[in-house]
C-alpha cells in the first residue's frame, strides 16, 4: 500500500536537501518506498523515525585529514536514508531495498565479531560497536533497532558510502536508545569506530556527513575536531565524474590506503626528530600538522630543508628508518607500522616512499587554505588552479591516480572544466570538476559522449562498473544540509 509522507516531513526533507518544490518528489518518494519496505518487512511494527546521512564529494584536502590537517568537502544528496522503529530484543534487523544486499541481524548485549570482509553488516556493527565501546549506550540495557535502508551513493567510488551508512547506523542506534550526543564528538567516535572495517581512515567523512551546512562546502580541522562552513556561491558548479573503476577498500586498496598513513607516520617521526635537534625542543609525534610552520614557528623552507635532508629523496626500508632513528625496527613496527586490531603493515616491497607522500602532504595542505580563500572571493578559476595542482601532486607524489583517472581529468579541462582532480581514497572511482554554472549541461553531455559512450575495457584485469544509468556516473552535486533524525509521529 502507497504510504504518504507528513506534512511537517515534506517541510524538512526540502531543508535537508535544498531542494525546491518542482524537486520534492525525488527525495520524497524514496522516503515513501522506503516506508513501503519497512511495512512490508516489519508488518507488526510501527516506523518511528527517519534517518538520513548523506555522502560526500571532497573538493581538495586528499590525504592530509590522518595527518591532522585540514580538508574540503561538501555533502552530496546522495545518502542514506533509513526508516527505523526500537527492536523488542535488543537485536539490529536490517533490510535493504537494495536486493545485493542481504537482511543481517544482530544482537547488541554481546561482543559484536564482524562479517565476513566487505559485508555491509559490518559498518552498521561498526556504528553500535564504537557507540557501545564508549559507554554511550550501555551494553545490558541497549535496545536494537529495526531498520528498512536505502542508499543511492555510488560505492567504492570515493564518495563516502561507507561512512554515510556508518552514520545513518549511528543515529538510528542512539535515537532509539534515547540518548543525546552532540555532533563533534559523535564524529570523532565514528572515526575510530570506522576502522573496526580495518582501514585506518581519518576523519573527514564521519564529520562533514555529520556536520555540513546546506548551500556550503565544510572546512574540517581535526584534532580537535572544528567546522567552518563556506558558502557555494550559487554560480559554480561541482560535477562528479565517475571512472567506472571500483576502488573497493579490500585487500589491495585498503593495503596501499594503510601503507601511505604508516608513510606519513614514519615521515613525522623522522623530523621530529630532527626538529628537536635542531631547536633543542622534545618533539615526539606521528602527526605532520605538528610539524607545520606555524605550531614550530619556524620558516616553511627551514622545515622543508631540515625534511629533505633527515628524509632524502631516495625510498627507505624500515631498517633504514630505524638507523636513522637510532630505534630497533622492532620498536618501529610497534609504534608505527600498527594498524587497528594489532596487525602490523607489511613492509612495501618497493620500501617507503617518505618524501613524495610529506611533500604532497604539506603542499596540500597549503593549497586548503588558499581554496578556502578562493571559494570566499568566489574565484572559480582560483580555485580551479589549486584542484589540477591537487590533482597532479596526488598522482606524481601520493600516487594515488590511474589511467582511467588521468583520461577523465585531461578530457574534463579540454572540455572547460576550470579544474579536474580525483576525489576521496583515489585508486579509481570519481573525479571532480568545477565548472562555471551556465556551463553545466552542455560539460555534461560532452563528457558523456566523450568518456562513457566510447568507454572501452583497458584492462581486463580491472574491476569495472558498467554504463546502465548515466546519471548515477556523472552528475551535478548539490551541497547538502547534514545528516538527521525525523520524527515520523
Ligand atoms: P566508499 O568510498 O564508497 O566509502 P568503501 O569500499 O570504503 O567505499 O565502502 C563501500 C561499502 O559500503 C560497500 O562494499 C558496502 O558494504 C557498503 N555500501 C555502500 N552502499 C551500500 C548500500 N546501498 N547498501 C548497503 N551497503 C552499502
Ligand atoms: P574514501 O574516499 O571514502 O575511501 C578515505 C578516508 C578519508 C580520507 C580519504 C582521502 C575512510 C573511511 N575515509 O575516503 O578519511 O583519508 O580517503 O582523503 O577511510
Amino acid at each position: 500500500m502507497k504510504k504518504s509522507l507528513p506534512q511537517h516531513l515534506i517541510q524538512k526533507i526540502r531543508q535537508a536537501y535544498n531542494c525546491s518544490a518542482d524537486e520534492l518528489p525525488l527525495y520524497s518518494g524514496r522516503c515513501e518506498r522506503l516506508l513501503e519496505l519497512f511495512a512490508s518487512a516489519f508488518p507488526d511494527t510501527t516506523p518511528v523515525h527517519l534517518v538520513r546521512a548523506p555522502g560526500r564529494v571532497n573538493l581538495i584536502g586528499e590525504h592530509t585529514d590522518y595527518n591532522g590537517y585540514p580538508v574540503l568537502p561538501m555533502a552530496i544528496d546522495r545518502d542514506f536514508v533509513f526508516v527505523i522503529a526500537p527492536s523488542t530484543d535488543a537485536t539490529v534487523e536490517l533490510v535493504n531495498e537494495d536486493p545485493r544486499f542481504e537482511p543481517r541481524t544482530f544482537g547488541v548485549t554481546r561482543p559484536l565479531t564482524p562479517y565476513g570482509q566487505g559485508d555491509w553488516g559490518n559498518y552498521v556493527k561498526a556504528a553500535v560497536n564504537g557507540i557501545l565501546q564508549e559507554g554511550k549506550v550501555a551494553r545490558q540495557k541497549a535496545v536494537g533497532f529495526r531498520a528498512a535502508v536505502g542508499g543511492n551513493i555510488p560505492e567504492s567510488a570515493g564518495l563516502s558510502s561507507s561512512s554515510a551508512l556508518v552514520v545513518a547506523s549511528a543515529l538510528a542506534f542512539l535515537a532509539v536508545n534515547r540518548v543525546p550526543f552532540e555532533n563533534h564528538s559523535l564524529a570523532e567516535l565514528l572515526a575510530h569506530g570506522e576502522r573496526y572495517v580495518g582501514s585506518e581512515g581519518g576523519g573527514m567523512d564521519q564529520a562533514v556527513s555529520l556536520l555540513a551546512k546546506a548551500g556550503a562546502a565544510l572546512k574540517i580541522d581535526f584534532f580537535p575536531l572544528r567546522t567552518e562552513a563556506v558558502p557555494i556561491p550559487k554560480r559554480f558548479s561541482f560535477v562528479v565524474c565517475n571512472s567506472l573503476i571500483r576502488a573497493p577498500k579490500s585487500e589491495e586498496i585498503r593495503y596501499a590506503y594503510n601503507r601511505r598513513v604508516v608513510e606519513c607516520r614514519l615521515a613525522a617521526a623522522l623530523l621530529s626528530k630532527a626538529v628537536a635537534q635542531r631547536t633543542g625542543t622534545k618533539i615526539d609525534t606521528s602527526l605532520l600538522a605538528d610539524l607545520s610552520p606555524e605550531k614550530l614557528a619556524l620558516d616553511p623552507r627551514d622545515i622543508n630543508r631540515i625534511a629533505l635532508k633527515v628524509i632524502g629523496r631516495e625510498s627507505l626500508s624500515l631498517a633504514d628508518v630505524s638507523r636513522r632513528l637510532e630505534r630497533s625496527v622492532e620498536s618501529l613496527r610497534n609504534d608505527y607500522c600498527k594498524l587497528k586490531g594489532g596487525t602490523i603493515l607489511d613492509e612495501p616491497g618497493d620500501s617507503f616512499q617518505l618524501w613524495k607522500r610529506y611533500r604532497h602532504v604539506v603542499s596540500e595542505a597549503r593549497r586548503v587554505g588558499q581554496a578556502v580563500d578562493a571559494l570566499r572571493r568566489g574565484d572559480i578559476s582560483e580555485l580551479g588552479r589549486l584542484m589540477n595542482e591537487s590533482h597532479a601532486s596526488c598522482r606524481d607524489d601520493y600516487e594515488i591516480s590511474s589511467p582511467e583517472l588521468e583520461v577523465l581529468v585531461s578530457l574534463a579541462r579540454k572540455l572547460g572544466a576550470l579544474g579536474a582532480r580525483l576525489t576521496g581514497a583515489g585508486f579509481g572511482g570519481c573525479t571532480v570538476n568545477a565548472i562555471a554554472g551556465e556551463h553545466t549541461g552542455d560539460f555534461i553531455s560532452k563528457m558523456q559522449q566523450g568518456y562513457y559512450h566510447g568507454f572501452t575495457k583497458r584492462n581486463a584485469n580491472r574491476d569495472f562498473i558498467e554504463v546502465e544509468n548515466l546519471d548515477s556516473l556523472i552528475f551535478r552535486c548539490r551541497p547538502s544540509g547534514g545528516a538527521g533524525v525525523l520524527s515520523l509521529r
